[in-house]
């Protein structure tokens, strides 16, 4: 490696670079970032470059919560019920539903995530073993049951995500029928 930095953003605020120096040992960098106020949350991730010209992205953030956190809800699928969660196919699809929560292994499409963060379950869009993709022309959601937020300052929604989707298709993530995020065509 020829230079890594690590970039990381306190409270979902704008990203910052910080420049990696490599340390005694051989292919490693390090870099401090500064100290931030409680409660906060960092998040960061690490990008390097090659002695060949290649840049590597680690897309899988770190994240650092300081202070007093409180998990108010939180699911990894992985229980013996799927903890209220259920998909709707709001419009197309035939009635239809196609969210399976499952080992996503077990698919053999190779644009479906390969496994979970949280092994062995997601919730995911048609995760079947003879492969198979979401139909053309249906909105699927996966909804949660709702949440009571009375008195409850500061809440965050925090999740992990694959997203494969076909041209023209997109991903909303919905809060209180609020678009909270959607990345638009692909
Ligand atoms: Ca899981």
């Amino acid at each position: 490696m020829t230079a890594a930095r690590v970039e990381y953003s306190v409270a979902e605020g704008p990203e910052v670079a910080v420049v990696m120096t490599p340390t005694a040992n051989a292919d490693e960098f390090a870099a401090t970032i500064p100290g931030f106020g409680s409660p906060n949350s960092v998040r960061w991730h690490v990008s390097a470059d090659s002695s060949v010209g290649n840049t590597v992205d680690d897309d899988d953030d770190g994240m650092y919560h300081h202070g007093t956190f409180t998990v108010i809800a939180g699911h990894d699928f992985d229980g013996a019920t799927d903890e209220g969660w259920f998909g709707v196919v709001s419009s197309g699809g035939g009635g239809n539903q196609y969210w399976d929560r499952v080992d996503p292994a077990i698919s053999p499409e190779y644009a479906d995530p390969y496994e979970a963060y949280s092994p062995p379950n997601v919730f995911g869009l048609v995760l079947d073993p003879s492969g198979g993709l979401y139909p053309p022309g249906v909105w699927c959601e996966l909804r949660s049951q709702p949440y009571d937020f009375t008195n409850v300052t500061g809440a965050r929604l925090q999740y992990r995500r694959w997203l494969s989707v076909a041209p023209n298709d997109i991903a909303t993530l919905r809060l209180n029928n609020f678009t909270a995020w959607q990345p638009g065509p692909s």
